[in-house]
Parts: C-alpha cells; sequence; structure tokens
C-alpha cells in the first residue's frame, strides 16, 4: 500500500467524519461563510455562454487552446510585457499548476542533466513529489524563521548564492504556502540580483495570482520584475483557486526565452513531453479562462469577485491587530501555546475576527 497524501487525505478522513461541527482546515480549497465550495458568478456565466454556443468536444492541439494560452501569459506578464510582442513566451496548456510543475520538471530533466531544484524550507509538500517523480535532484533554501515568524531572508540569500551556477530556483510567486510569506519588493530585488549573479534560472509557482492582495497585477509583480530584467523565467500558472477551477484541471506552463527562436523550440519540446504523458490538455476550463480573461465585462466582475474573496481571507489580520494574539498568517495555530485560562479570551478573538 501506497501512504495517503498529506493533504488530500485529510479531505478523505473529513468525508467520513459524519460529526455535523466538523471543520476541514486541511486542504487549500476556498468555502464560502456557510462552509460551502463557491463557484464564482463569473464562472457561471462563461459557462452559460459555452451552453449557448454549443461547442463541441474536440481534442485540443497538444500545446491546448490557443485562445486560453494567449491570455494566460498575459495575466501573468502583463498584456503588454514587450516579450510577449516580440513572442519570447513559450506557453503550454498544463494539467493545472501541479501538471504545469510536472512539465517543467520533465524538461528539466531531459535538457539541464544534472541542474537542481532549489526549493523553500517549507514548500508545498507535492513540490517534492514532482521533482522526485521527474528524478531531478532538489535541495531546500532556508525561508521560514520561527524566530521572527517571518522570512529568513539571510539565509535564503546565502543558500541561493551557494547553489551550483544554472541552478532552477523555485519561487512561490505570491501567498508562499505554506508560510503565507512573502519577500518584500526590494527583497525580490536583491533576490533577482543573487539569481542573476549565479546564472540561475527563476522557476515561478503561481497558484494565487490575484488571492494574495486582490490585484492580479500585484501578485504577478514578482514574476513581472525578473521578467523585466530580461532574464528567461520558467513559470507555472494555476487557476483553481482564483478562478475557483480546481477540478477542471486548467494551468499553464510559460517560458520567457531570450529570443523569438528559442521560445519556438522550447514550445516544441514542452509538446514532445505532453503527447506520451497525457496527449492533450481538457478543453472546458480553458474556454472558461479565455471567456472570462479575454471579455472585459467579464474580467471586471472577476476582478470584484476575487477581491471579496481575498478580503475574507485577509480577515486574520484583525486576530493579532486588535486582539493582540499571534498566529501565522495561514491561520495556524500552536494550541502547545495555549493555557486553559486563555481559551475564552482566544475564543472571542475568533468571533471578532469571523465577525469583521
Ligand atoms: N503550487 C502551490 C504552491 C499550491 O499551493 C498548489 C495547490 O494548492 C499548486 C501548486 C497546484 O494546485 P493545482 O494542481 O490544483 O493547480
Ligand atoms: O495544497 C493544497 O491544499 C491543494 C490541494 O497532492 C492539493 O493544493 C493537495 C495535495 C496534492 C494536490 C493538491
Amino acid at each position: 500500500m501506497a501512504p495517503p497524501d498529506p493533504i488530500l487525505g485529510v479531505s478523505e478522513a473529513f468525508k467520513a467524519d459524519n460529526h455535523e461541527l466538523k471543520l476541514n482546515l486541511g486542504v487549500g480549497a476556498y468555502r464560502t461563510e456557510e462552509l460551502q465550495p463557491y463557484v464564482l458568478n463569473v464562472v457561471k456565466k462563461a459557462d452559460q455562454l459555452l451552453l449557448e454556443k454549443g461547442e463541441n468536444r474536440e481534442y485540443l492541439p497538444i500545446e491546448g487552446l490557443a485562445a486560453f494560452n494567449k491570455v494566460t501569459a498575459e495575466l501573468l506578464l502583463g498584456a503588454d510585457n514587450p516579450v510577449i510582442k516580440q513572442q519570447k513566451v513559450a506557453t503550454v496548456q498544463g494539467l493545472s499548476g501541479t501538471g504545469s510543475l510536472r512539465l517543467a520538471a520533465a524538461l528539466i530533466e531531459r535538457y539541464f542533466p544534472g541542474a537542481q531544484v532549489l526549493i523553500s524550507s517549507p514548500t508545498w509538500g507535492n513540490h517534492k513529489n514532482i521533482f522526485n517523480d521527474a528524478r531531478v535532484p532538489w535541495s531546500e533554501y532556508r525561508y521560514y524563521d520561527p524566530k521572527t515568524v517571518g522570512l529568513d531572508f539571510e539565509g535564503m540569500i546565502s543558500d541561493i548564492k551557494a547553489a551550483p551556477e544554472g541552478s532552477f530556483i523555485l519561487l512561490h510567486g505570491c501567498a508562499h504556502n505554506p508560510t503565507g510569506i512573502d519577500p518584500t519588493p526590494e527583497q525580490w530585488e536583491k533576490i533577482a540580483d543573487v539569481i542573476q549573479e549565479k546564472n540561475h534560472i527563476p522557476f515561478f509557482d503561481i497558484a494565487y495570482q490575484g488571492f494574495a492582495s486582490g490585484s492580479l497585477d500585484a501578485d504577478a509583480s514578482s514574476v513581472r520584475m525578473f521578467v523585466a530584467r530580461g532574464m528567461e523565467v520558467v513559470a507555472a500558472q494555476s487557476y483553481s483557486k482564483n478562478l475557483g477551477l480546481y477540478a477542471e484541471r486548467i494551468g499553464a506552463i510559460n517560458v520567457v526565452c531570450s529570443s523569438p527562436d528559442a521560445a519556438a523550440r522550447v514550445k516544441s519540446q514542452l509538446k514532445r513531453i505532453a503527447r506520451p504523458m497525457y496527449s492533450n490538455p481538457p478543453v472546458h476550463g480553458a474556454r472558461i479562462v479565455a471567456n472570462v480573461v479575454g471579455d472585459p465585462t467579464l474580467f471586471k466582475e472577476w476582478n470584484e469577485e476575487m477581491e471579496m474573496m481575498a478580503g475574507r481571507i485577509k480577515n486574520c489580520d484583525n486576530m493579532t491587530n486588535k486582539w493582540h494574539v499571534y498566529m501565522t498568517k495561514d491561520g495556524r495555530i500552536s494550541l502547545a501555546g495555549l493555557s486553559l485560562a486563555k481559551c475564552e479570551y482566544l475564543a472571542d478573538a475568533i468571533i471578532d475576527s469571523y465577525h469583521n
């Protein structure tokens, strides 16, 4: 028997529990105040539109839906980014964030033999699985500092510096999972400096664009800053969280290259890797994203809905600012730090933050 996944295994256990007060804080999935999954209004509208159009179910090309690939690169990099106009971006639709990361891992394994990927300590649990299965060697760079409950910036910089030249540095574009701690803009610049110095390749995993701040542009500023420096950048995107399309498995892998020629070659190699793995990606989620992002009215509505979702998540700040209860931004609390006498105070703080 294989062991259960540490996150999805919790969801299975939760499903099996019949208690009326049950609460699943394991999986990274958005819930409404009623603790129900949320289907965005813009997704419902796009679905309706697709139904009216009566689209067929033909296979997509290996690289995915052209209209999706266009808007997803624009959403990530900004529609007027010169690298898009210069056709320096290879974009391939992937099976959400995970599948897109897996494609990039296979590309690294094939064309950068022996190259290491550096991942943050800690990171999303599946990163290690992905690189292990793709046979890409990985090691960790320091990230979380328990003493400050913040970023171990010095440790991070010195570990990136110490990595063999030409390593891939996996970075969470925004809303670092699981710490919730992102570098400041100034820190991002310094991170880019060392990556550039060492000829490393930045490899972004951006699974929460729009969810960290409520702004799609602000949350992509880390990626865009590296691209603006003229660097080659790899970036895996996911629409699981920001459009609530978890089960549609919709995302993309983008490789910003140094020339249009290189981009064409990288794209052809990504397709070659995808073909024997899963042949071609699913169409429905791609059409939803293409319709929402590509339509100014739906796009505006999406931004508003996302701001609302991000706002509800951010209410956690109230715990510290008003109630002086200190906890990691991901909402985790250590019960070992709680005394019996403080239980009621904590409960009051949680209730108040919930209503704010
Ligand atoms: N990357 C990070 C950091 C994540 O937290 C997640 C999901 O929570 C993913 C990637 C991939 O999710 P999906 O495969 O559903 O897009
Ligand atoms: O981090 C999470 O909670 C989501 C869900 O192997 C998830 O990304 C968890 C584990 C996994 C794939 C997705």
